[in-house]
C-alpha cells in the first residue's frame, strides 16, 4: 500500500514537471539596423532559454545568415549553419552558452549569445576572443553572463 502510493505520487510529480516544462519559442530578429544607430544586428543580441527550446532566426533586411560561433557551442549539439537570406532556427538541445554569428558581419559585431539553463561550457566563453570590431558588443554581451 505505501509503495503504491509513492509510485502514483511519484507519476503525480512527473505528470507536473512535463507540463511545466513544455518547450518554448523564441525569435530572433535580423536587420540592418535597431532604428537608435547600432547596425548590423541581431535583436534581441541576448537572450536566456531552456534546454528544448526552440530559436528562430527571422530574416528583416538581406545580405545577413545566422550560424554558430563554433567556439562557444556545446559539444555534441549540431552547428547551427543558416544560409545567406534565409531565416535559421535551431534546438537548444542542452545547456550551455550558444554563440551566434553572421558570418558577412562577424568582424562588424552581428553576434549574439544564447544562455541555456545553468551551461557548463563556461570554459569556451572564457577562452573566445572575439575578433575585430566584435570585440566591443561581445563584451557587452557577456556583461548579462552572472560571473
Ligand atoms: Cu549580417
Amino acid at each position: 500500500m505505501r509503495v503504491t502510493g509513492l509510485v502514483a505520487m511519484a507519476a503525480l510529480v512527473l505528470a507536473f514537471a512535463g507540463t511545466a516544462s513544455s518547450a518554448a519559442e523564441h525569435e530572433i530578429k535580423i536587420k540592418n539596423t535597431n532604428g537608435k544607430g547600432k547596425f548590423m544586428v541581431f535583436e534581441p543580441d541576448f537572450l536566456k532559454v531552456e534546454p528544448g527550446d526552440t530559436v528562430k532566426f527571422t530574416l528583416v533586411d538581406k545580405n545577413h545568415n545566422a550560424e554558430a560561433i563554433k567556439d562557444v557551442w556545446p559539444e555534441g549539439v549540431e552547428l547551427l549553419k543558416g544560409e545567406m537570406n534565409q531565416d535559421a532556427e535551431f534546438v537548444v538541445e542542452k545547456p550551455g552558452y550558444y554563440g551566434i554569428k553572421c558570418l558577412p558581419h562577424f568582424t562588424m559585431g552581428m553576434v549574439a549569445l544564447i544562455v541555456a539553463g545553468e551551461p557548463t561550457n563556461k570554459a569556451q566563453l572564457d577562452a573566445f576572443k572575439a575578433p575585430g570590431g566584435a570585440k566591443k558588443r561581445w563584451d557587452e554581451l557577456l556583461k548579462n553572463v552572472t560571473q
